[in-house]
């Protein structure tokens, strides 16, 4: 097979990349297929963390292919503001038959952003339709993700992602504190022992604030982006617990733990814990089409929309928000999940992926290993004056290899689809293994 031609790789500005190393030695993907991307130049690369943690049941799955299709040539768009058409309220059936008991309202976005954006939103209409409309304070913690909208950043603690922006952050905003230690955690299997009482940090803003002005808190139930944190056990229990004794909405963001991550259809389910809202995205639609959702209990839809006599009750959605092909995908993805068993399958898994992420624990340069469910984050010794370039140079070797990882500073993210075999766990790790022991 010929190598095809070179795009001109200029005109493109690349997102959260380095755009001009990027294109003096660009990363071309060509195709994928099950677990494997095609590189330009035909090579097969394992897909170690479903594209951005995306793409949980594998890449090209016939099903959705067939449906977005059929879709597209069937509906190509309908507007959803005063209109509908079918699909998209089945999808939001779909997405609230594996939300936790009474988180059955579903707004539909494109992407995680935006359903963190929603969720905030909606947290603020929630309580001025309650007579409560000073609750405006919003709490985020220190290196969370909720993408990059005005208001994700601002209940985000990702320091570059805020400093470019800080005069134009959300003016009411704080941070718990986040959870990582190494001195106390470091080599954990699963949750943590300790620091379940950073959560009581919450009553100290609580005090700090007054109730009467907190609408929200968001956090990811497992923090993603920063470098895989798994919540130490009991913290996201107390968190309920003291959110729900102020009156203050709790909001998980499951952008990535959503649909099978953590081996239940949501972290929510797997921790037993279950908040008033939760953001969606990637995996609602394996990806195929951008998708997002916000699954919303029905204290508060019933709350916001209850509260309007006639007209509109809530100013806020987007030309796509239940887009025809994002439903489509959707409801194909949906049914792949269920038919397939892929979120028990995650959990059957899980053991594998922990044991082969923890034989790394006395790698060269490992710090820390951290995992759970089909999550695994690999935490190396930064290099002395150039922290990042020792995970920077991981991720590459890696991929020349025939292996996707992530990295953000110097912390490797495993997540691979819940497709994945043992045999790929094994290469997967053997081959980060490998690379360890050459990089300097
Ligand atoms: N919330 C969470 C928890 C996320 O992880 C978003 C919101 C934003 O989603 P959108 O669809 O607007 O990008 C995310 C996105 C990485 C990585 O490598 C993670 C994300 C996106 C890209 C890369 O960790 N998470």
């Amino acid at each position: 097979m010929n190598a095809p031609a070179q795009p001109d790789l200029s005109h493109l500005w690349m997102p959260f990349t380095a755009n001009r190393q990027f294109k003096a030695q660009p990363r071309l993907l060509a195709g994928a297929k099950g677990m494997y991307y095609t590189s330009v130049d035909g090579r097969q690369i394992l897909d170690g963390t479903a594209g951005l943690w995306c793409v949980n049941a594998g890449h090209c799955r016939d099903e959705i292919t067939q449906a977005v299709s059929r879709q597209i040539a069937h509906l190509d768009y309908a507007p959803g503001f005063q209109l509908g058409h079918p699909d998209a309220f089945d999808a939001a059936a779909a997405v609230a038959g594996v939300m936790p008991q009474g988180l059955d309202r579903i707004f539909f976005t494109n992407s995680g952003s935006e359903s963190v954006d929603t969720a905030l939103k909606i947290a603020l209409a929630y309580h001025r339709a309650r007579g409560e409309g000073q609750r405006t304070r919003l709490i985020g913690r220190e290196r969370g993700y909720h993408g990059v909208g005005f208001g994700g950043i601002s209940v985000g603690g990702i320091s570059p992602n805020r400093k470019a922006f800080s005069g134009a952050l959300l003016p009411a905003v704080d941070h718990l504190p986040h959870t990582h230690s190494l001195e106390h955690n470091a080599h954990t299997r699963g949750q943590p022992e300790w620091g379940a009482h950073l959560a009581d940090e919450l009553e100290r803003l609580v005090a700090l604030h007054d109730a009467s002005t907190i609408a929200a808190v968001i956090v990811e139930p497992l923090a993603g982006s920063t470098g895989v944190l798994v919540p130490p056990k009991g913290y996201l229990e107390k968190l309920r617990e003291i959110t729900r004794r102020h009156g203050i909405l709790l909001i998980f963001d499951e952008v990535i733990t959503g649909f099978g991550r953590l081996g239940a259809a949501t972290a929510s389910e797997y921790f037993g814990v279950t908040p008033d809202l939760m953001t969606l995205a990637k995996g609602v639609s394996n990806a195929a089409v951008p998708a997002g959702a916000v699954a919303v209990s029905r204290e508060v839809y019933d709350g916001v929309v209850g509260a309007t006599q006639a007209g509109i009750e809530f100013f806020h959605g987007y030309t796509y928000s239940g887009h025809p092909l994002a439903a489509a995908a959707i409801l194909a993805t949906l049914d792949i999940y269920r038919r397939d068993g892929l979120f028990a399958r995650a959990a059957s898994l899980a053991p594998a992926l922990e044991a082969a992420a923890h034989s790394l624990e006395k790698a060269p340069h490992v710090i820390d290993v951290r995992n759970l469910g089909l999550v695994a984050g690999i935490e190396l010794r930064p290099r002395d004056g150039a922290p990042g370039a020792r995970a920077a140079e991981v991720f590459q070797k890696c991929f020349d290899r025939g292996v996707l990882v992530r990295y953000t500073g110097d912390i490797l993210a495993v997540s691979p689809p819940l497709i994945i075999n043992e045999d790929q766990i094994g290469q997967l790790f053997d081959t980060i293994g490998q690379v360890l022991k050459e990089v300097q």
